[in-house]
């Protein structure tokens, strides 16, 4: 059965996503924060790039999100906003869109906590994704290689699961999603991974691989994820070698610049408050002290309000 899917937030992964659904043969309606963006998209389609530089162009529907554009109807909305956008995302689905399966393709933590109370929480499912992709201009997005995608219902023992709608979508798109029964913890063990690369790639300047040559920022980002993975104990997630994972990611992504990074270089905010800020946040509602994250949080916050990352 032919689908309409609105995608808010027209990033690297929002398109990756529109072109999947589009490639399946569904509709894809892309919610853009600028004019010009949905300008282009319209005018010019959206233009995908396999990895040996292929290039496909493909019809899509575009919007802006603040604007009296009217909005299609649509059988379900991804997010794929930054988290500092999460709540404005999820009052958009509430005045506009408010009866549709809603699934959180974002980074970091609490995104499902703000959406819910928006949206009613049996409508949500969160997912995450290890597919590659980067976004060029305001139409191009270049695919990196294959990776894992996992969905799962933000309420664990919903009787209509979203999360399952979802997975067959996607996977009829040929691009296959493995269900999780617990996703929360999924979305935990991604942000560790991030809290303990994220912020001290992204104060001084270095590539992922880098990270662990540098022995004294190192150890802060362990203490970083330490520190985190006893405010999850308290929250009721169990987690195990956080760190260990950190240096995986970093051996396996050594030649990449991690989106915060890339976010301070271009002047933008980041989501550190997805990240240390949430960490910071929990910790002193379950009484776990976090004087670590809470110390890189200030910086990068500084190194936001300064516009530019730290020096190596
Ligand atoms: O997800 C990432 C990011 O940069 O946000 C990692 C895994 C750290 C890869 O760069």
């Amino acid at each position: 059965m032919n689908r309409r899917i609105a995608i808010i937030g027209a990033g690297a992964i929002g398109r990756m996503l529109a072109w999947t659904l589009r490639q399946g043969g569904q509709e894809a309606v892309l919610i853009c924060r600028r004019t010009e963006q949905a300008a282009a998209l319209k005018k010019q389609g959206l233009l995908f790039y396999e990895t040996d530089g292929t290039e496909h162009r493909v019809e899509v529907e575009a919007v802006t999100w603040d604007t009296s554009d009217r909005l299609p109807a649509v059988d379900g909305a991804i997010l794929t906003v930054k988290s500092y956008d999460t709540s404005a995302a999820g009052e958009l689905l509430r005045v506009r869109l408010p009866d549709v399966p809603v699934l959180s393709m974002q980074n970091g933590l609490g995104n499902g906590e703000r959406l819910v109370e928006l949206v009613p929480p049996e409508q949500i499912a969160l997912g995450l994704t290890t597919h590659g992709a980067t976004a060029d201009g305001e139409t191009s997005v270049y695919y990196k290689g294959r990776g894992r995608t996992v969905i799962g219902d933000f309420l664990a023992a919903t009787t209509e699961s979203g999360a399952k709608w979802w997975a067959e979508l996607f996977t009829g798109c040929g691009h296959p999603v493995t269900v999780a029964d617990d996703i929360r913890t999924e979305v935990w063990r991604k942000a560790m991974v991030n809290i303990g690369i994220n912020p001290m790639t992204a104060l001084h300047g270095l590539k992922n691989g880098e990270l662990p040559l540098r022995t004294d920022l190192l150890a802060v980002s362990r203490s970083l994820v330490e520190e985190a993975e006893r405010v999850a104990a308290a929250a009721g997630v169990a987690l195990h070698d956080s760190f260990a994972r950190v240096l995986d990611v970093c051996r396996t992504t050594a030649g990449n610049r991690s989106s915060m990074l890339q976010d301070l270089e271009r002047g933008r905010k980041t989501e550190i408050d997805a990240m240390c800020g949430e960490i910071v946040r929990l910790g002193k509602e379950h009484g776990v002290p976090t004087p670590c994250n809470e110390r890189v949080y200030q910086q990068v916050l500084q190194a936001e309000r300064d516009g530019k990352p730290g020096d190596k």
